[in-house]
């Protein structure tokens, strides 16, 4: 590789270690975080109130350990090695410290191979169906592996939060199991995939592990912006609107 490439790469990967120990050192407090209840449909349990993030992706993709991760509780989440566990919808209300509370909604995860395809289709029907009709879902975060290449299902879903207009976030799981030259090719995969639209996009692909916890303090900056947004009456920016901002970020002259 040439000298300057090299050089790019390692200053891309500084910031990553920067952002690494910045979250070492003032990590969002979890003052308290519940189950607050179970449903077979979104439609079961009345709106919150709160500020309401639904979590979407492959089974075992990591959307339990990830909830786990963010309210610094081992268990709060269930997680589990057998794939396509979680059937029923989870709502979670977490209160971090200095923070809006706000609700992660835990929804079945897809793409489980040993599952009939009729099941399958019933899974993307009622992560829609959650999206459409529950309106106080301002924002979802798209879970996929940091190591592979999103799934057809994945750019399924993603096709629907566009088409919907459903404000979204990429997020990649498993930051861990990345060798660190790796990492901006693994992004790169993802970004291209879902088409989006630059490398500091606010859709992402935003990189986190929940077993060292990496990208949990940007993952609550995203948070905090979706709520004053919220706090508003808003909702988060769309992929239309955020593709938008992104390009009058990069046109507007420097200085
Ligand atoms: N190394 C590593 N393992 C992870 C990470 N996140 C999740 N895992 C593991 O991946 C497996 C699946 O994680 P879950 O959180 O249960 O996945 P899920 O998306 O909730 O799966 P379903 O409920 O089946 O949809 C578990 O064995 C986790 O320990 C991570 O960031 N790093
Ligand atoms: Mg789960």
């Amino acid at each position: 590789m040439n000298q300057k490439l090299v050089q790019k790469r390692d200053q891309h990967m500084d910031r990553h270690i920067d952002q690494q120990k910045e979250q070492q050192t003032k990590e969002t407090i979890m003052k308290e975080a519940i189950l607050m209840t179970s449903a077979a449909r979104a439609t079961d349990v009345p709106a919150s109130g709160l500020l309401e993030i639904a979590l979407v992706g492959r089974s075992n993709v990591g959307k339990s350990s990830f909830i786990n991760m963010l309210a610094m509780r081992h268990a709060l989440a269930r997680t589990s090695n057998t794939p396509g566990k979680t059937r029923l919808i989870h709502f979670y209300r977490l209160d971090p410290k200095e923070m809006d509370p706000f609700v992660l909604i835990d929804l079945p995860g897809y793409g489980y191979a040993s599952v009939s395809q009729s099941m399958r289709r019933d899974f993307l029907k009622m992560i829609e169906s959650t999206l459409l009709k529950r309106p106080s879902v301002k924002l979802v975060f798209l879970l996929v592996d940091a190591r592979h290449a999103p799934s057809q299902e994945d750019l399924k879903v993603e096709a629907y939060l566009r088409a919907y207009a459903i404000p979204y976030r990429i997020i990649a799981t498993k930051q861990d199991k990345l060798k660190r030259q790796d990492i901006n090719k693994h992004l790169s995969i993802i970004r291209t995939a879902f088409k989006l639209p630059d490398i500091s996009s606010e859709l992402g692909p935003h990189l986190v592990s929940a077993k060292t916890r990496y990208g949990r303090e940007h993952v609550f900056e995203l948070i905090r912006l979706a709520s004053s947004t919220f706090a508003r009456g808003g909702r988060a920016s769309s992929f239309e609107e955020q593709k938008d901002a992104d390009r009058d970020q990069k046109e507007r002259p420097k200085g």
